[in-house]
């Protein structure tokens, strides 16, 4: 085994996936605030106000809110040494605009990042993870306003200078690819036009405004990036792209160059601009032949040079195929969309399971960036059950991360500079994708149902010691 002494072992999390608590202390309404429970098939529903008699789950979540100590306890038991977690922007800043923030907010956090040090955890902290104040998107349609960039400056600037101490990595926009996503698209996703932070409404069908307000982001993002690294030199500050690996279904030559286009505009435009700091040459040809080049401002091209990230941080779960036969099979009931690969299996949720592809993955991205790499986002949503005795064998999430793990060393073995994987999902917590509680990604199974009921009393399942071994071994017992 070759993981490098220090390598960052933990977990992934989002605030409004598991914090609950979300009226609690001051904070504001965000965008998950008003999205429904949905499931494979049917997209979660995005209403204008809080609807009487709905279930929105991130009100409650899994009530990390007040038990975020017990939580802790049990990743520090897991020998983690990183924790993935985001700050809700509206615990901070409950509108998203104001000019001062939020005291009670910021000690939650300061308690949360105080607890997981004590336990043996370096904290990495995602500064906007699917969680944009309603405040923004009432009065400012997102990121389509270019105000927006310094109001988001003004809550990283908060918070970064705050635990400059305590926080050494960050991420500016999770998966914020979704930004390259046409909205029809992403509703098939369970997502919604706000989720990625940058869409603002009307941009259903008018990609200039989408480009636009992607370009504002990412103007958003650099400044923050630059920033950080003032407010502390040590910092090492990622993007966050959900790397959809694709293979052509087929070596004929049409399918070949789709599945370039697909690569090169989806899933790695973003991060070129982040880590080179220059849109793409692919991409902005694409753009300028439409008509729909973002407008730069003054200074924008010198800031994206002067904002590329540290590190490229990435979510992996799955790989698709691409083919200009429309008539391919889709992975089965899959929201992620894309076509069948005959050679992989899908979870119930239509996921392609494919260790390999992350290999070939880590080689990719040393190669095209050559910096250090980080998962930020693996594993498996599974149906759990718990049983009389309160025990779960979770074989199949074991056999799928133990998978993905020897990918990670091999391609250590073959120059990956890979510097740390966080798990998505160690304890259960709300399906970004359908709302539910049902897709469970955790080591630690939590008693709360779709529908809201449950205890919230947390149980290990067999992947907890499982897990635990690996991080002790550094890797080497899996
Ligand atoms: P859920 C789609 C495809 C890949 C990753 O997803 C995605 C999505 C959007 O759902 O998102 C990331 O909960 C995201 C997390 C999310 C996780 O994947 O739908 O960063 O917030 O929970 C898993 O199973």
């Amino acid at each position: 085994m070759t993981f490098p002494k220090g390598f960052l072992w933990g977990g992934a999390t989002a605030a409004n996936q598991f914090e609950g608590g979300y009226a609690e202390d001051g904070r504001g309404l965000a965008v998950p605030d008003l999205k429904t429970v949905g499931g494979v098939k049917t997209p979660r529903r995005f209403t204008a106000t809080v609807e009487d008699g709905v279930y929105y789950p991130s009100h409650k979540a899994i009530d990390f809110y007040h038990h975020y100590k017990e939580d802790i306890k049990l990743f520090g038991e897991m020998n983690f040494n990183v924790f993935r977690m985001s700050i809700a922007w509206s615990r901070i800043f409950p509108q998203g605009d104001e000019l001062e923030p939020n005291e009670a907010g910021l000690k939650f956090y300061d308690d949360v990042i105080d607890e997981l040090i004590k336990n043996g955890m370096t904290p990495l902290i995602t500064l906007s993870h699917f969680e944009l104040p309603m405040g923004i998107v009432e009065k400012y349609n997102g990121f389509s306003d270019r105000r927006v960039i310094d109001l988001f400056v003004r809550y990283a600037k908060t918070v970064m200078t705050r635990y400059s101490s305590k926080v050494k990595y960050w991420i500016t926009f999770n998966e914020m690819n979704f930004g390259a996503m046409a909205h029809g698209e992403l509703t098939v996703l369970g997502m919604n036009p706000h989720d990625t932070t940058i869409y603002p409404d009307g941009a259903k069908e008018n990609e200039k405004v989408r480009f636009q307000a992607l370009h504002n982001a990412l103007v958003a993002s650099a400044k923050v990036v630059k920033l950080g690294h003032e407010i502390n030199p040590d910092f090492m500050i990622g993007c966050m792209i959900c790397h959809i690996t694709s293979y052509p279904l087929t070596p004929k030559p049409e399918d070949v160059l789709k599945r370039k286009e697909f690569d090169l505009s989806f899933t790695k435009f973003v991060g070129d601009v982040q880590v080179r700091g220059v849109y793409p040459t692919y991409m902005a040809t694409y753009l300028k032949n439409k008509d729909i080049f973002p407008v730069f401002e003054a200074g924008d091209a010198a800031i994206l040079q002067a904002g590329t990230v540290d590190m490229y941080t990435f979510s992996y779960y799955m790989t698709v195929c691409v083919t200009t036969d429309d008539d391919a099979a889709e992975t089965g009931g899959n929201l992620m969309g894309g076509k069948a690969n005959p050679y992989l299996k899908a979870s119930e949720w239509g996921w392609q399971v494919d260790p390999i592809g992350l290999e070939y993955t880590l080689i990719d991205l040393q190669d095209r960036y050559d910096i250090p790499l980080m998962v930020v986002e693996n594993g498996l949503g599974f149906a759990d059950e718990l049983k009389a005795d309160k025990t779960i064998e979770d074989d199949y999430r074991i056999d799928y991360m133990r998978d993905h793990i020897k990918a990670m060393d091999s391609a250590i073995e073959k120059g990956a500079n890979l510097i740390g994987y966080t798990m998505w999902g160690p304890i259960d917590l709300v399906s970004a994708g359908t709302g539910e509680m049902k897709k469970r990604y955790g080591f630690i199974y939590v008693d709360m149902n779709n529908d809201g009921s449950g205890s919230l009393n947390r149980y290990k399942k067999k992947s907890f010691d499982w897990y635990k071994e690996v991080i002790a071994s550094n890797g080497k017992n899996i």
